[in-house]
């Protein structure tokens, strides 16, 4: 259980709407689980600051792909950096509760990657992201891609510094996710809906699932993709492109 995040059932019982305790308007009393909370909310988005200014300094876009866990975030990443990685130059941070393996998936692609295990905690945080940066060459860097710990509930409250958060979605976990983890699709700027290929053996309905997730996030791009086979990824590669291009802070 995560303490940092707030996600132990007793934070319901104060009738706050959990993850939103820095808006509260009455100050928390001192030593408060919600103090704490609001405590460690506030110093990550300082660090997320730093963060953001470190990506804008060097012209990085960096993105933080979200999800529950077995979505596809990695395989995604796979196939995306090896149809990528000659026009683009990329890294990936790495992030579970333990095991090495998906670094060691990256590593296999020739990216720089730099796994971090959280241990107990289900999500990263900012620090955690700041000091694996230390890792690559930041000069030598367009495309960074953070892979969070699978959870879809944590991860939506902890600003990273990224550009934009996507949320991968797989066709077998029901089209209702949105609405269900809505703080984490209202999060999100993009949705990748992962694993086409098997919708012929599901009920699957992707117009309703496209519908909840602009209810909770209006604005939302959505690309719908097989890793597997490949279907659907080259409109994803194109707005990456865009993106990296326009990043803050680019030059050319
Ligand atoms: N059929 C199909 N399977 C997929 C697709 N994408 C991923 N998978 C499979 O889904 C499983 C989980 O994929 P991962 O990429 O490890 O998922 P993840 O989101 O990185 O998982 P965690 O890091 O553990 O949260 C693997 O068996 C993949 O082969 C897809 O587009 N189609
Ligand atoms: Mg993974």
């Amino acid at each position: 259980m995560c303490i940092t995040c707030g996600c132990e059932p007793e934070q319901q019982h104060h009738g706050h709407h959990h993850h939103h305790h820095e808006t509260e308007p009455q100050p928390p009393s001192p030593g408060s689980k919600i103090a704490i909370q609001t405590d460690i909310l506030s110093k990550n988005n300082r660090l997320a600051e730093k963060n953001r200014a470190l990506f804008t300094t060097k012209g990085i876009f960096a993105l933080n792909l979200v999800s529950s866990p077995g979505s596809g975030k990695t395989t995604i990443l796979e196939r995306t950096l090896k149809d990528l990685r000659d026009a683009l130059r990329c890294a990936v941070i790495e992030g579970d509760q333990q095991t090495d393996n998906d670094a060691v998936r990256i590593a296999a692609t020739g990216v720089p990657v730099k796994q971090i295990n959280t241990g107990a905690g289900c999500h990263l945080d900012a620090h955690m992201v700041g000091h694996a940066m230390e890792e690559f060459n930041l000069d030598h860097l367009d495309l960074l891609f953070i892979e969070n710990v699978g959870n879809l509930v944590c991860p939506a409250s902890f600003d990273l510094g990224e550009n934009h958060k996507v949320v991968v979605l797989s066709v077998t976990e029901g089209e209702d996710k949105p609405l269900k983890y809505p703080q984490m699709f209202h999060a999100a700027d993009v949705m990748l809906l992962n694993k086409i290929d098997i919708l012929p053996h599901l009920d699957f309905d992707m117009e309703k699932c496209k519908e909840m997730a602009r209810r909770v996030s209006p604005g939302i791009i959505i690309f719908e993709v097989s890793s597997k086979t490949g279907a659907g990824m080259d409109a994803w590669y194109g707005w990456l492109a865009d993106q990296v291009k326009a990043a803050p802070g680019r030059r050319s």
